[in-house]
C-alpha cells in the first residue's frame, strides 16, 4: 500500500478502501434514512456541501452554532447506526497510519456537486484532540487544501482520488483545511471522528 506523508502527522493512504461499491451502497442506505441537507452556518448561510451523518452522534450546524447531536433534527430519530463496513474501514486506516485503537462515534457524510466546496476551517467540536480524524474520498476526485496552524498563506494542495483515505493526528488534528469542488461528478467524503 502506497502512503504519502503530506505533512507531519498527516498520512495519505492511496486507494486504501479497495473497491468502493459496498461503501457507496452503505452511504445510500444511510441517506435513505437521514437525507442529505444543506446545513446553515451560525450566520445563516447554507453550506454548499450537503451533509448527513451516521453513528451515535452527528455533526450539525444552525443558528445556535456547531455541535454533535444524537438525533437527526429533520426527523427527531437517532442517526443511522455506523455500518460495520465503515467502522472497520476507519479503524484499519487509523491503525495503518499509526493510531491503533481508534473508536469513532461519529461519521459525517459530505456530498459535493460540481461547484460545491468547503472553505478553510478547523474541526474543533470534538472533546479529545488526541484522537485522529479519518477522511475517505468516494466517487470523484477533488483538490484538498492544507494550511496548517494558520488560516493564512498559500496552502499545500493535495489531489484526493476516490478510494484515498487521509488520517490526521497529533498537532495536525488542529490544522486549517478546506477542499475544492469535485472534478467530473459528485464527490462523497466520509469523515470519522471521536466526538466524545
Ligand atoms: C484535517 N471535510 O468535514 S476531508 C470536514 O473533503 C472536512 O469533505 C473535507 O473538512 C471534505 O470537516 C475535508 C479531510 C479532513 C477532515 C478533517 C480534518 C482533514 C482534516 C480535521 C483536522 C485536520
Ligand atoms: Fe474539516
Amino acid at each position: 500500500m502506497k502512503s504519502t506523508p503530506v505533512a507531519p502527522e498527516v498520512v495519505l493512504l492511496h486507494g486504501f478502501t479497495g473497491p468502493t461499491e459496498d461503501i457507496v451502497a452503505a452511504v445510500e442506505v444511510i441517506s435513505a434514512a437521514a437525507s442529505f441537507r444543506h446545513l446553515k452556518t451560525p450566520g445563516g448561510r447554507p453550506m454548499s456541501a450537503a451533509m448527513t451523518n451516521c453513528g451515535a452522534l452527528g455533526w450539525v450546524s444552525d443558528a445556535r452554532g456547531y455541535r454533535y447531536e444524537p438525533c437527526d433534527p429533520l426527523t427527531g430519530r437517532p442517526w443511522p447506526a455506523m455500518p460495520d463496513v465503515l467502522r472497520s474501514l476507519a479503524q484499519r486506516a487509523a491503525a495503518a497510519a499509526g493510531w491503533p485503537g481508534f473508536d469513532p462515534d461519529a461519521c459525517l457524510v459530505n456530498r459535493y456537486v460540481p461547484g460545491a466546496r468547503m472553505g478553510a476551517h478547523r474541526d474543533a467540536d470534538e472533546r479529545d484532540f488526541s484522537q485522529p480524524i479519518v477522511s475517505v474520498t468516494l466517487c470523484a476526485p477533488a483538490v484538498f487544501f492544507w494550511y496548517g496552524a494558520r488560516r493564512s498563506g498559500t496552502p499545500l494542495r493535495v489531489r484526493l482520488e476516490p478510494g484515498d483515505v487521509l488520517v490526521w493526528g497529533g498537532a495536525a488534528r488542529r490544522g486549517y483545511h478546506g477542499v475544492g469542488p469535485p472534478e467530473g461528478g459528485v464527490r462523497i467524503n466520509l469523515t470519522f471522528r471521536k466526538a466524545v
